[in-house]
């Protein structure tokens, strides 16, 4: 089921309950703003979800609310997981769903951060 922009957040999506330690995850870092682990079904050899802490479920939704301390924060830490996974150099995709058009399926904003390999034309 696609992500439906009408609707407000939900607290019990899959990523608010990593948030709030109830569901597992592979953490790769952690700050005040954000989290970020591997994703469940990897699409790359490097394939992680960087998300804020904060309850936003979309871009549009994120960057009219978020206090401007915690965008940069967020932006800083994908940033940071990109340096400290080692993908400087031979590069990185960064993809945002957004959407029922977007195939967003987690009602709360990421960031998949895919790497280790060539990519493909698309993933996720
Ligand atoms: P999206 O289509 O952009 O909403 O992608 C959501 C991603 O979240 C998808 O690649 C799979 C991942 N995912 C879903 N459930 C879990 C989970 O419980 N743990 C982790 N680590 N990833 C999950």
């Amino acid at each position: 089921m696609s992500v439906d922009p009408t609707k407000p957040y939900d607290p019990e999506n899959i990523f608010a309950k990593i948030l709030r330690g109830e569901i597992p995850c592979n953490k790769v870092y952690e700050d005040e703003w954000s989290l970020a682990f591997h994703d469940i079904n990897p699409q790359a050899d490097v394939h992680i979800l960087v998300i804020p802490k904060g309850e936003y479920v979309s871009w549009d939704d994120f960057s009219a609310k978020a206090p401007a301390d915690e965008i940069a924060g967020f932006v800083r830490a994908v940033g940071h997981v990109a340096r400290e996974q080692g993908l400087v150099v031979r590069g990185y995709r960064l993809l945002g769903n957004v959407g029922r058009n977007g195939g967003q399926e987690v009602p709360h904003l990421h960031v998949h951060l895919f790497g280790g390999g060539p990519l493909g034309p698309m993933l996720a």
